[in-house]
């Protein structure tokens, strides 16, 4: 009996391709080719599981032109990429990377907020130039961290450790925006109180989006929001391109409808709109929130963990549509089954 055949659709560490290895007959793409969703389809000819990161798209046509396919372990925490009910509905179980990344991508979503506020990079830059001469009483001043009002438009695991960062060692008040509300002891804790989507945008000082996108997010934040929010406010997108209106964000951006803005995700990025990349109030940083080398090596041992579960017949770690084993279409561990 054969092994099982993955495909990994982007180059990740050695010791992952040898771990996945010792499983399965593996087909790596170490050279870290970004494949078109044409080449992606050919590629997953004969592949029963898929390593993706959140630049696959695994939609309806991949699937339908991949019948062997049986699962997608994403490494990261959102899932966009996947079109889960099409997903379930060929019967292929797609599982993610939470937990592992959370403490590591909140760091980065505070670093990202103290950067913008107190004008690190666009400060640097103008050092950089050649252009600091003398010391002047408003040199690059920006708005203060501690004290200030934190709000946060996603209140889920990312958003409670950025909440608690703030409110634990900067003395923030938090006000959030969520699905659901927290538990009152939770809310104490973090110093936090449940508004309105409005009252959270008119009284941030800082305003951190951490929620996950979906077509009822797409632009949650556009010119109409950004008008709603303080002139001297910030705001800060861990969470995904599309979220923000880039277009709307660099015209507020460039009026100073609201003081600053730190990104670490954009609309159809890598591209990025091109009057952001002019604007100098603006921190811009490569989709890296949760890069730390041991938090990316914990997500991409989750997702060949999950792959390794599912072939082997153990409990998946974290799945997203776990109905689909319910429904009687479980692994073969050496002989994995078609859909068809
Ligand atoms: C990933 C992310 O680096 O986990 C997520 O949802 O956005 C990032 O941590 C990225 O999606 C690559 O898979």
């Amino acid at each position: 009996m054969s092994k099982p055949h993955i495909l990994l659709a982007r180059a990740v560490f050695p010791e992952i391709v040898d771990k996945l290895a010792r499983h399965f007959h593996v087909a790596a793409n170490q050279s870290d080719v970004v494949w078109t969703q044409a080449q992606l389809i050919e590629q997953l000819k004969g592949q029963h599981g898929a390593f993706t990161t959140g630049g696959d798209q695994i939609d309806a046509a991949v699937l339908a032109a991949s019948p062997e396919l049986r699962i997608c372990a994403n490494m990261a925490v959102g899932y966009n990429n996947f079109d889960l009910e099409a997903m379930t509905r060929a019967g292929v179980l797609g599982t993610n990377a939470p937990d592992v990344l959370t403490e590591t991508t909140a760091d980065f979503g505070f670093a990202l907020l103290m950067a913008t506020a107190r004008r690190i990079t666009e400060s640097e830059h103008y050092l950089r130039a050649g252009r600091w001469t003398k010391w002047s009483y408003d040199l690059f001043a920006g708005a203060d961290i501690h004290g200030a009002t934190l709000g946060i438009l996603g209140m889920g695991r990312i958003g409670q450790g950025i909440a608690r960062r703030g409110a634990h060692g900067f003395g923030m008040k938090v006000v959030y925006h969520n699905r659901s509300q927290l538990a009152s002891d939770v809310e104490a804790d973090l110093n936090a109180r449940y508004v309105s989507k409005q009252e959270l945008l008119e009284v941030a000082d800082h305003l951190v989006l951490v929620l996950p996108y979906s077509p009822s997010s797409h632009h949650a934040i556009g010119a109409a929001e950004l008008a709603s929010m303080k002139p001297t406010a910030t705001l800060v997108n861990i969470a995904r391109g599309g979220i923000v209106d880039d277009a709307a964000l660099a015209q507020a951006l460039r009026n100073k409808t609201i003081a600053a803005a730190g990104l670490d995700v954009f609309e159809g990025e890598p591209q990025l709109h091109p009057e952001l990349l002019k604007a100098s109030n603006v921190v811009l940083t490569p989709h890296i929130a949760s890069a730390s080398i041991p938090t990316r090596l914990a997500m991409a041992n989750l997702a060949a963990d999950n792959l390794i579960a599912f072939f082997t017949g153990q409990p998946l770690l974290t799945p997203l549509n776990p109905g689909v084993l319910t429904a009687g279409l479980t692994a073969q561990p050496s002989a994995p089954a078609s859909r068809t």
